[in-house]
């Protein structure tokens, strides 16, 4: 290997094996996921679908397509919900797009004109980038219009989304967020793109790995599209994939490809049937319990000792800490706590005055540090050690020596028997 890569490689292990990652949109995956990714499958190139493909040699990779798509429908498409049953036949289902923000351009580029109307929640209230933000290709491909959680409480309202919608008849209807700590009420917006006659879509990318064991309300039936990545709350590799009512099919397979990409990497595809059968697994749910507990005891912890946590609390693996009253803003309050070796990024809140370089507030998730077997009192003495940086009650030395000693404590347990364990 490369000298100076094998350095690299060496440095990012130790970062990683040194310091408490709490990015809430990272994880570590198995080590049968890094295999695959690193299997054969990377040399092939395999352009079309399975028994379609523009080059020979695909017999072994259709197979592995088909079984990819198979296991994400059986673990994704629920047989019922509300009493009304679902019919996998009825839904079409892509794993080619390569991460996120391709396979919402892939949709995009699949429902929509130029010039249509996206209607999506502002960066600032939680939703992103990809979702139709100015700085994107999307924000100048069409007219993006933002709903916003309620001032008062944080949360979104729905009625005011109704309310937006039927003002600006949108042809597209995006749920989804990277940044809100509540539950997502895919019913509602079903009801709402209903009314307007919008497509709905859903982006699941932060709460996959929820959806996927029930521990967050799934999408299906209510929305016409779903995108998620896989490598958050899924704890697979990086990549994506889509789900769409099987009328869309067609459009949506050529807005992957060619629409906006080309050869799919199939060696992410293969670690996706990894990370698939994983999250099939019984631990996988309780592993999920677990994060959600975690990420409700960090939130409590903080907001007990005096930090503002936004909606008061959380549903899921995130939550969002206005660290205004601390005197810092979010980059510095990320920058002191990388400091003392505690992993989280700034991040904008809802109607935050700050820029999205320097915000007023910090998001943390606790997906990672709960695949390397996290416990509710291991969260209790990190929720301390952040307190101590923001609060500045103790001396960064001392709080760096203890993130070293509860970090040394935790490792990848590759059979999530942690979750299962007090
Ligand atoms: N960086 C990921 C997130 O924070 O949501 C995806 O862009």
């Amino acid at each position: 290997m490369d000298t100076k890569l094998s350095k690299l490689i060496a440095a990012e292990t130790k970062r990683q094996d040194e310091t408490l990652p709490l990015i809430a949109s990272e994880n570590f995956c198995s080590q049968a996921t890094r295999a695959a990714l690193g299997s054969v499958f990377v040399d092939k190139y395999a352009e079309g679908e399975p028994g379609k493909r523009y080059y020979a040699g695909n017999k072994v990779v259709d197979e592995l397509e088909r079984h990819v798509i198979k296991q994400l429908k059986d673990l994704f498409i629920p047989r019922e919900a509300d009493g009304v049953k679902i019919d996998k036949k009825d839904w079409y289902a892509n794993v080619q797009p390569l991460s996120g923000s391709p396979a919402n351009l892939a949709v995009y580029a699949a429902l929509l004109k130029p010039g249509d109307t996206i209607l999506a929640m502002s960066l600032t209230s939680g939703g992103h980038l990809s979702h139709g933000h100015a700085v994107t290709l999307p924000g100048q491909l069409y007219k993006i219009v933002n709903y916003e959680v309620d001032p008062k409480d944080n949360f979104l309202h729905y009625d005011q989304v109704l309310k937006l919608a039927k003002k600006v008849k949108p042809q597209l209807i995006i749920v989804g967020a990277s940044a809100y700590p509540r539950i997502l009420d895919f019913e509602q917006f079903g009801d709402i793109a209903k009314k307007v006659k919008a497509y709905l879509m859903a982006d699941i990318s932060h709460l996959a790995g929820l959806v996927a064991v029930q521990c967050h309300p799934s999408p299906f039936p209510y929305v016409d599209v779903v995108t998620s990545t896989t490598h958050k709350t899924l704890r697979g590799p990086r990549s994506a994939f889509i789900i769409a009512r099987v009328e869309l099919g067609d459009k949506i397979k050529r807005g992957v490809f060619p629409g906006v990409q080309g050869g799919p990497h199939l060696n992410q595809i293969a670690a996706l049937s990894q990370a698939l059968a994983e999250a099939k697994h019984p631990k996988f749910n309780a592993y999920i319990q677990r994060v959600i507990r975690n990420t409700q005891t960090l939130a409590q912890y903080l907001g007990e000792g005096g930090l503002k946590i936004i909606t008061g609390g959380t549903d899921n693996h995130l939550l969002l800490v206005d660290i205004t009253a601390t005197g810092l803003n979010g980059r510095q309050a990320q920058e002191k706590l990388e400091k003392v070796g505690i992993i989280v990024n700034a991040n904008t809140i809802p109607f935050d005055t700050g820029t999205p370089m320097q915000p007023s507030g910090i998001r943390l998730g606790t997906a990672a540090i709960t695949t390397i077997g996290a416990h509710e009192k291991d969260i209790k003495v990190l929720a301390e050690l952040i307190l101590d940086v923001l609060l500045k009650r103790r001396p960064a030395k001392t709080v760096a020596l203890e993130v070293k000693a509860l970090r040394s404590k935790l490792k990848l347990v590759e059979d999530l028997e942690f979750a299962t364990k007090d």
